[in-house]
């Protein structure tokens, strides 16, 4: 997928091993991979993968939000969630330029995502229905973001936990704008409490499925775990953020859909029901309810900019030719 390997690669498999041996014990002592360092094939794979679908999550994450910005109930309101919508597009644009430093083009990460072969998160293909879905996505989709992206700030590889540490500052201003919104509404009348019950009702457990699979069925985990590509399990960080959740819905007066959470005084932590995993697969498949206008919104978009794509060109030229005379 990538079309430039930076560095000269070791010929022999005995040099190979020990190239691998010292970048894992590099890995191992913290020290930061940066973009000229000799890394493993599957290392720079991974990378690209996991930055690379963070960076079409970020994109496609404007979708839903953004629906709502002609019809935000305040002036305050939709100032606030224009600038969110533009940080998620920010977020993007540095998860891209990261990408990029380990060889991989813009144009080849688009095309992966407008031919359907690089994912997104599944979060984004569930509908926005009422103004409600607008804090719990601030509450639980970016709450799990923080949950997630907190960690990779100490992740191997220097451009992508350099670029976490600006993401996570704004995920957190996201995370409370959406809390605050529910507080107004769970503080206000009851139909605008039931509207944000409603939407907590639809958006918990696709929430919990934005960590991934069960440890046990992550392909990725274990290498990228030990490549300190991902910090953390997936199970591990949805525990942490259904610990986290329980007394903050409390706190609104709200009930998480899932009669089985209970604290376990055992292990400390609440346990909570199953997720609907064929729903996840089937998301991922290209079957979730937005999938395809999500996809069709993104190509749409590709293709009405390419006006703008070839006027820059063309002026780049003009540039070019006129300081070369
Ligand atoms: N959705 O081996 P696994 C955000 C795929 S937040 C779709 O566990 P990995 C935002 C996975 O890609 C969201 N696909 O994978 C928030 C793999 O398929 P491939 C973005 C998923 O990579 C608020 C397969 O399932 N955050 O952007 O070790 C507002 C097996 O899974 C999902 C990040 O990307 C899913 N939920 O772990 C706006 C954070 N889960 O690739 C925007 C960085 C799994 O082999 N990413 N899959 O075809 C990560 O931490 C990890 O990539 C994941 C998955 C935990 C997401």
């Amino acid at each position: 997928m990538y079309s430039q390997v930076i560095d000269e690669q070791p010929v022999s498999s005995d040099e190979l091993n020990a190239q691998e041996a010292l970048f894992q014990e590099k890995i191992d002592n913290d020290i930061k991979i940066e973009p000229r360092d000799w890394m493993p094939d599957g290392y720079r794979k991974t990378l690209i993968r996991q930055i690379s679908q963070h960076a079409h999550s970020e994109i496609v994450g404007m979708l839903p939000e953004g629906k709502w910005l002609t019809r935000a109930p305040s002036l305050t309101r939709k100032s606030i969630l224009l600038a969110k919508v533009q940080d998620e597009g920010g977020h993007g644009l540095y998860l891209y330029s990261a990408a990029e430093t380990l060889g991989v083009t813009r144009d080849e990460m688009y095309l992966a995502l407008h031919s359907g072969k690089a994912k997104y998160s599944s979060i984004f293909n569930y509908p926005t229905l009422t103004w409600a879905d607008i804090g719990v996505i601030g509450w639980l989709v970016d709450g799990a973001a923080i949950m997630n992206q907190v960690p990779l700030q100490r992740c191997s590889y220097g451009p992508y936990a350099r670029a976490m540490v600006r993401i996570c500052k704004e995920e957190s201003f996201h995370q409370r704008q959406g809390f605050e919104m529910l507080i107004t509404l769970c503080k206000g009348k009851p139909v605008q409490k039931a509207m944000a019950q409603d939407a907590l009702n639809r958006w918990w457990w696709p929430s919990l499925m934005m960590f991934g699979p069960p440890d046990a069925d992550s392909v990725h985990s274990a290498q990228s775990m030990r490549w300190k590509i991902k910090m953390n399990g997936n199970d591990e960080l949805r525990q942490k953020f259904v610990d986290v959740c329980v007394p903050q819905a409390e706190l609104l007066g709200l009930t998480i859909p899932d009669n089985k959470i209970i604290w376990n005084e055992e292990w400390q932590q609440h346990d909570f029901g199953e997720v609907n995993w064929d729903e996840f697969y089937n998301v991922l498949k290209g079957n979730g309810v937005c999938n395809r206008e999500r996809l069709k919104a993104r190509v749409d978009a590709w293709e009405d900019g390419a006006w703008v794509r070839d006027a820059a060109k063309a002026y780049a030229v003009k540039r070019q030719r006129s300081s070369s005379l």
